[in-house]
């Protein structure tokens, strides 16, 4: 695939004087898809990182704003289709926004999509005065932390256990760049997980970053599991609630809110609607790949045995001691 075909965020065509700068300072690497740089502790592809400098710089955060953040094929859309669904619960019936629309379109990614294609985007769309304002994120946590500059802003992070998102990414990567699906790059995208160089990686700083997080500070910073909301959905919900400010009462859950919301936003549901059959992300990803097969551990079905003890050997290393396991 030419470079051009990448989508943007891929790719290094879109980089400032400046920025090639501070590239030329930092450790490079690459991986299968493109060259890679490592910035305040996490590797990005060359545009990626001009949408972290840019968000870096010229964010102006609310003290209201919820940020979704996650490692990449986590469960990201499916947080932000819970959160859009819990925020607007009592707004809307037949035009709720996740039947018309995508829930990436509806929270945005902040370096990766808006402060991607300009350092100053319009983000009034994204306001409204009933609302928080809702943004998603790949990025580490100090580096999130950079851009907020104080602001109390509350930050949601999903964990996934790291084999389930290495092959739900290769599914989607492939797909993307309508590759067909070999063994080779499944192993070269496992070597690059397993050395740490790759796009967002090292995964154990990253996560580490946010379970340290919302330990120091439970009340800005919410660690959620894939696994465990897919293990106790109605639970986790709740704890999702209870923490953005807006718990179910009573009424709520003997009416069938919480149900409901779960409802609306499964895989099977959400899959379904023609929006995410059809559409496309702004950087020109089709929606029906972000819907796979969600579930738990399918990585048992495409790394042999040494590669999961591999991986789960480097991960349990790497976490030790942090009282985190994933
Ligand atoms: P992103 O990081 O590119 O935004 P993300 O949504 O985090 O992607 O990950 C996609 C995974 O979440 C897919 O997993 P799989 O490949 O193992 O199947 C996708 O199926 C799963 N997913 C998407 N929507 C939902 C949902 N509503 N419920 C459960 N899992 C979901």
């Amino acid at each position: 695939m030419a470079d051009n075909e990448l989508p943007m965020n891929l790719r290094e065509d879109n980089v400032s004087e400046e920025t090639k700068k501070l590239i030329s300072s930092l450790p490079t690497d690459k991986d299968c898809i493109g060259k890679l740089c490592k910035y305040q502790g996490c590797w990005y592809y060359y545009n990626t990182l001009q949408g972290v400098i840019n968000f870096q710089n010229n964010f102006q955060a609310q003290e209201t704003d919820i940020i979704l953040a996650s490692s990449p094929k986590s469960g990201t859309t499916w947080l932000k289709a819970l959160t859009v669904a819990l925020l607007e619960r009592s707004k809307h019936h037949d035009d709720h926004p996740l039947l018309s629309d995508n829930p990436h379109a509806l929270v945005p990614f902040l370096e990766n999509n808006l402060y991607l294609k300009s350092s100053t985007p319009d983000l009034t769309k994204y306001s409204s005065s009933s609302s928080p304002r809702l943004f998603a994120t790949h990025m580490p946590l100090l580096t999130v932390k950079e851009g907020l500059k104080g602001s109390p802003c509350k930050i949601v992070f999903m964990c996934r256990n790291a084999k389930d998102a290495l092959i739900s990414l290769w599914y989607f990567r492939c797909k993307y760049q309508k590759l067909e699906m070999t063994r080779g790059i499944l192993e070269s995208m496992f070597e690059s997980l397993c050395s740490g160089v790759s796009f967002y990686g090292p995964i154990w700083d990253h996560v580490l970053s946010y379970w340290r997080g919302s330990l120091e500070d439970p009340s800005h910073v919410l660690f959620m599991k894939y696994e465990e909301m897919k293990e106790e959905p109605y639970a986790q919900l709740k704890r999702l609630a209870e923490f953005l400010g807006c718990p179910f009462t009573e009424e709520e859950e003997e009416s069938g809110a919480v149900d409901k919301i779960l409802e609306l936003c499964s895989l099977r549901s959400l899959s379904d609607l023609e929006i995410n059959r059809t559409g496309k992300t702004s950087n020109g990803v089709d929606y029906k790949f972000y819907f796979r097969k969600g579930e738990v551990g399918d990585s048992k079905n495409h790394l042999t045995p040494e590669m999961e003890s591999k991986i789960d050997m480097i991960i349990e290393e790497k976490l030790k001691g942090s009282g985190l396991s994933f």
